[in-house]
């Protein structure tokens, strides 16, 4: 069971420091390496974001210091996993500003919460006709989770279109909720365009038909400050891996009522209270919803990692990334050739694009011969392409330790790629 015990909020605590990033990637010790003979320019945070060195201490610490099975141990290095896991679970409640603890189940990350939620939440409420409302922006973890769930039950999935330049009709999304619509499912913030979605507004429409709102956070958390219980939302999703932590661990916030009325996800260890052959008991919130050892190592470490942002501060790396997005996108935007996809008036920093008559394939290719990492492709969200008429895009995404300077890199990169298939 999660313990009781409250930590204190090292992000009211902690004052942030002014924003150096020259500082800050001291902090990465990934990004002092060369590539190619080139020094690594690493624009695919998207995908996955680089750790501090606070992470990789963490997880070193655990493993030569206190590594044991959690909730189960009587001895002290046990107490201790059990401990620094469920310190990191407040450390996530405070991130993400639940009201509280229990109310943060941990998962393998974003695609495990949402499938969580299909097939618990899901089952247990949605029937024949019953629709579910997502947007054409979203990853496939945010569609195929809920046409699995149609398949089933045979419920309906509806889609809210966008417009030209990336963002959602609010006009037409709103018309496609209706006395049928049981759940909706949006992205904070596109993985292929970067688009920020008006979430908060999709939540009050939405509460307003009491149809609960399932909000995908993989792409948002590592950018800006998120806060549920500003937001209202019933779930919120998010990866460790995308948010500087490690990988194989992630988070899923439900309102502690909801989650109290939904069926386990998977059962096994730690999830029950009593078992017999005739009848088990589940357990609590949030350990129902934890079968099995969970990533403890993982957890830690994102805990650590939780810590560091916190000491940097979260409106500190919004405000640092928009001057750099704003950057980039004239850099980038300038280049003759280059067609940018995902032109939100609200955006994170993604530089989705096209570079005329060549494969995006080809310009990744040649960009990492430069020492330059994107990713080339649909990024998980082909409904996307197929929205734009093209088969996939180069996707530099940014993270706060990223500079002018990469960005520059990326610039010179471009025109050597044009001149290579000139
Ligand atoms: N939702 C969004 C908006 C995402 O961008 C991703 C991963 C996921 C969900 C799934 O997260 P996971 O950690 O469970 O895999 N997006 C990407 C990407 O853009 N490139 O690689 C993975």
């Amino acid at each position: 069971m999660a313990t009781t015990r409250e930590i204190v909020n090292p992000a009211a605590e902690i004052q942030a420091r002014t924003f150096d990033v020259r500082k800050i990637r001291e902090d990465f010790p990934i990004l002092r390496q060369k590539m190619h003979g080139k020094p690594l320019v690493y624009l695919d945070n998207a995908a996955t974001s680089q750790k501090p060195q606070a992470v990789i201490d963490a997880l070193t610490h655990y493993y030569t210091q206190y590594n044991a099975n959690i909730h189960r141990g009587v001895y002290l290095l046990s107490e201790r996993a059990t401990q620094a896991y469920e310190d990191a679970r407040i450390k996530l409640q405070h991130f993400l500003n639940a009201a509280e603890q229990r109310e943060i189940i941990y998962v393998r990350g974003c695609t495990e919460g949402i499938n969580l939620v299909a097939q618990t939440y899901g089952r247990k409420h949605l029937g024949a006709g019953d629709e579910i409302l997502i947007t054409a922006m979203e990853h496939h973890s945010n569609i195929v989770p809920w046409q699995m769930l149609c398949e089933e039950k045979g419920c309906r999935l509806r889609v809210g279109p966008i417009n030209d330049r990336g963002e959602l009709l609010m006009d037409e999304f709103e018309k496609l909720i209706n006395d049928r619509t049981r759940f909706v499912s949006v992205a904070h913030v596109s993985n292929a365009l970067g688009t920020i979605n008006p979430v908060k507004q999709i939540i009050e429409l939405a509460h307003a038909r009491n149809i609960p709102v399932l909000v995908d956070g993989a792409q948002a958390s590592p950018h800006m400050k998120v806060d549920v219980q500003a937001l209202d939302c019933d779930f919120y999703a998010i990866s460790s891996h995308k948010l500087f932590g490690p990988t194989g661990v992630g988070a899923l916030y439900g309102k502690a009522k909801l989650l109290e009325s939904m069926p386990p996800y998977q059962g096994g260890g730690d999830m029950i209270l009593s078992v017999t052959f005739e009848k088990t008991i589940y357990n609590h919130i949030p350990n129902k919803f934890e079968a099995g050892t969970p990533n403890i190592a993982g957890a830690i470490g994102w805990g650590a990692g939780l810590d560091y942002l916190a000491r940097i501060g979260m409106e500190n790396i919004a405000s640092y990334e928009h001057a750099l997005l704003t950057y980039a996108t004239e850099a980038i935007g300038q280049i003759p050739g280059v067609r940018l996809i995902g032109t939100a008036r609200e955006k994170t920093g993604v530089l989705s694009f096209m570079l005329e008559g060549i494969h995006p394939h080809d310009v990744g290719t040649v960009l990492d011969q430069e020492g330059i990492a994107v990713r080339t492709g649909h990024h998980c969200a082909q409904p996307v392409m197929d929205r734009f008429g093209v088969p996939a895009t180069v996707r530099a995404s940014l993270a706060f330790y990223n500079t002018k300077q990469e960005i520059n890199a990326l610039a010179a990169g471009l025109e050597h790629v044009k001149a290579m298939f000139a």
